[in-house]
Order: structure tokens, then C-alpha cells, then sequence
């Protein structure tokens, strides 16, 4: 469902946005803010690569993951836990 939503959000024309991930606590582990894994898979090709040993946040682009300067300016999306969470079935 997340995944979903962040293409939808693409398909608008939104690219490049941070989507609260890092690997700021321990180089190449990468982390949601909630502290479950980031499925390697997701990351575009020869990705993350910790370029200049500065990318620690990760974006989303059309291409898949990147990992990118945390204090680049990009939009974010936010997850917010909701009472009556949505549920397609
Ligand atoms: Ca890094
Ligand atoms: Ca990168």
C-alpha cells in the first residue's frame, strides 16, 4: 500500500522526495524512521553508492531509491498513523 501511494504521488508528477529513511545511525544499514529495514531491492541500480561519503537520506525517484545528501532541498512525504486506517478489501 505504501509503495502505491508514493507511485501515485509520481505518476502527479512529484519526483525526488524523501521518504524518512537513512543510514545515519550505522553506514549502509538502511532504516525507516520506525526502525524496520529498507528492502535493498527498492534502490535504483549501482545504488547507494554514499557518494563523497555524504548521502545518508534516501529519496524517491521514477527510477527507484537513491541515497542523497540529507540537506538537499526536496519535498517529503510523511506517514501518519490514523484511527480508521484506509483498507482497499
Ligand atoms: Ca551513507
Ligand atoms: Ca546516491
Amino acid at each position: 500500500m505504501k509503495v502505491n501511494i508514493i507511485y501515485f504521488l509520481l505518476d502527479i508528477d512529484i519526483d525526488k522526495v524523501f521518504l524518512g529513511a537513512s543510514d545515519l545511525d550505522e553506514e549502509g544499514v538502511w532504516k525507516w524512521l520506525n526502525g524496520e529495514p529498507v528492502k535493498s531491492t527498492l534502490f535504483r541500480p549501482n545504488e547507494p553508492n554514499d557518494s563523497n561519503g555524504r548521502e545518508h537520506c534516501l529519496i524517491e525517484s521514477r527510477a527507484g531509491y537513491n541515497d542523497v545528501r540529507c540537506s538537499l532541498d526536496h519535498t517529503y512525504i510523511c506517514e501518519v498513523p490514523t484511527k480508521n486506517a484506509y483498507s482497499p478489501n
